[in-house]
């Protein structure tokens, strides 16, 4: 009788149990298996950085633009997309009709639902806020305004190759958003200008696009910008909770960010797509010490910090896939 007794209470806890983890598990809206996020590699972003410095400064004109060109369009290919290459002239800095070039990477480009992500991938001429005088007029290597960012997107590229999904991601790296001056709000961001300006009518329009800006530095937090918030503020809040869902509050925080006119600006203005911009200030809301100066090497990147923004980011690509991210 002890016996049966014993059985019974293993079998009703055996079914206890069993209620209790079906309730935890998240099943997406459809009722399918939920989506598996691949987790990111922060060693493969940071040699990605690596390899981008190794060709040296890539503001538009120079040895290492070309060659930092050629690189991000092979990697993309060899992750598997399609793509092209957007040839425009810029004017900046005291430079005139300088070549440059926005690389746009599809990924599944037959996908009628899609997403866009976005970073620059040119590095500043110029290191205004250096504390050396001797070297403000000298180019910077960008290895966070620049590097990391392109970095990311190639990692979630990778990832994509690796784990496929159910979803088109076009992934658009700008040319020519760092070479701006203070107070002329349209000498920056030329590459998104151009692109936006010229995004065609009849192009599947991605529901919604992420920028990533600055992202990775030590000690970086991550608020909710203005801009974003007034063009796609439930994505702003999605994408938060989401993060802090992974664990993530202490670097999203819930803490609003006066208007960056990022590359953001223009995507949502021009081409029309809800885009937010993912980028790092210091608590007080200025940007990191290593901003436009030579600071901005390898050693400004927190290996872990840029490794939990990219996460979160892929878990937004992953999860919008099986409808669990909803904007
Ligand atoms: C971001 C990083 N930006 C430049 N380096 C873009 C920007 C444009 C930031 C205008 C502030 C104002
Ligand atoms: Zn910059």
């Amino acid at each position: 009788m002890r016996h049966i007794y014993l059985v019974l209470t293993i079998s009703l806890m055996t079914v206890f149990i069993g209620c209790r983890n079906d309730k935890t598990k998240q099943m997406s809206p459809n009722n399918t298996t939920p989506v598996k996020v691949p987790a990111v590699s922060g060693d493969s972003m940071m040699a990605m950085v690596s390899r981008q410095l190794a060709f040296g400064v890539r503001y538009p004109g120079s040895e290492g633009h070309l060659k930092a060109r050629d690189w991000i369009v092979a990697a993309a290919k060899s992750y598997g997309a399609e793509v092209e290459i957007q040839e425009f002239k810029a004017d900046f800095l005291g430079k005139k009709g300088v070549q440059a070039y926005n690389i746009i990477a599809r990924i599944n480009p037959d996908q009628k639902e899609r997403i866009a992500l976005f970073a620059h991938w040119d590095s500043r001429l110029i290191a205004e806020k250096d504390s050396d005088a001797t070297k403000k007029n000298q180019p910077i290597l960008g290895a966070v305004d620049g590097a990391g960012s392109v970095s990311a997107l190639l990692e979630i590229a990778r990832q994509i190759q690796q784990n496929p999904v159910n979803l088109g991601v076009d992934m658009v790296f700008f040319d020519a958003e760092d070479q701006g001056e203070e107070a002329k709000i349209e000498s920056w961001c030329l590459g998104s200008q151009y692109w936006s300006k010229n995004y065609p009518k009849d192009a599947t329009k991605p529901k919604f696009g992420i920028l990533v800006d600055l992202i990775g530095a030590k000690g970086s937090v991550y608020g909710k910008e203005e801009i974003s918030y007034n063009f796609a503020s439930l994505l702003v809040e999605n994408v938060w909770k989401l993060a802090h869902a992974m664990g993530k509050s202490s670097l999203f925080v819930n803490l609003p960010v006066g208007p960056i006119t990022d590359d953001h600006y223009y995507v949502n203005m021009y081409a029309g797509i809800p885009t937010i911009d993912i980028i790092a200030t210091k608590p007080s809301g200025q940007f990191g010490d290593y901003h436009h100066t030579h600071s901005d090497n390898i050693d400004a990147l927190d290996k872990d910090n840029l490794t939990s923004v990219v996460q979160v980011v892929t878990a937004v690509v992953y999860k919008t896939s099986d409808g669990s991210f909803k904007f």
